[in-house]
């Protein structure tokens, strides 16, 4: 693995896909102290600030373009497992690319990809993880490993264990069925109430699994089955809300 580190940097996951684009090698990760504009899904702004873990790795998992999702699922388990095992810190996946505590979003992965044809040439995978901020350090409904665990922790450590996790799950990207039991085993929002936001309306209804392309499904009733491939997932306290 061969890893370049910046103190500050627009996005990990841009300089990523430059470097991909002019084909640095699979497993080479970017690391930086800060990003000025760290990237979310869908145009949104991820909060990068001094304290926290922001780094993308760079896959050419010769898969096809439409499994892409995988690798989003993958990166959630191997990041899960890394908090457990070096920080004792028991964080659950939720739909479709977070960890999360009970006090807040604690990780949140971008995949970005490249593809020719069905086939995928490159595929970006960025992770932040809250790790050694204090509350008043992030943004409203997050937290951080220092929050829930009182210590800080060291990045580089987490950041090589999440990658040698990713290592380990890579030869499951032929068997998915283990990525998604596993992410699902530890789902936040396993047969809960859910209520999700897409481009095309909201849904609420029970959140009963994930399918193989990584949808969520979401029996309604109405019809009685609805599978998402986009959204924004908010976990219901009650059948009442
Ligand atoms: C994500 O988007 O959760 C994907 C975040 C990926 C960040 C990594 S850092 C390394 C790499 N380089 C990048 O440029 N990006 C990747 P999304 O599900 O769209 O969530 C974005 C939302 O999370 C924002 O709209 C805020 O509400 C919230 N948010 C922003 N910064 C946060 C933070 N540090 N911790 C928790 N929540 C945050």
């Amino acid at each position: 693995m061969s890893i370049i580190r910046y103190k500050r940097i627009l996005s990990t996951n841009a300089k990523a896909k430059a470097l991909a684009e002019d084909s640095a090698p699979e497993w080479t990760v970017v690391v930086s102290d800060i990003q000025t504009h760290g990237k979310g899904r869908m145009g949104r702004k991820w909060e990068s600030h001094k304290g926290g873990l922001w780094f993308s790795v760079i896959l050419r998992p010769g898969i096809l373009a439409r499994s892409v999702p995988m690798l989003q699922f993958l990166a959630s388990n191997a990041t899960r497992r890394a908090v457990h095992e070096r920080a004792g810190v028991q964080a659950w996946t939720k739909w479709p690319n977070d960890l999360v505590l009970d006090s807040g979003k604690l990780a949140g992965i971008l995949v970005e990809s490249k593809s020719e044809g069905d086939m995928v040439c490159f595929a970006v995978v960025g992770i932040g993880l809250n790790v050694n901020q204090r509350m008043g350090e992030l943004p409203a409904g997050a937290t951080s490993l220092y929050e829930v665990s009182r210590r800080k922790h060291r990045l580089n450590d987490l950041m090589e264990e999440i990658v040698q996790n990713m290592k380990k799950e890579y030869r499951r990207l032929k068997n998915p069925v283990e990525i998604f039991d596993e992410w699902w085993r530890n789902c936040v929002h396993r047969s809960r109430q859910v209520q999700v936001k897409t481009r095309s309306g909201v849904v609420k209804g029970m959140s009963s699994g994930i399918d193989l392309d990584g949808s969520l499904l979401v029996e309604t009733g109405e019809p009685a089955l609805e599978k998402l491939v986009e959204g924004t997932l908010r976990v219901l306290n009650d059948q009442s809300e």
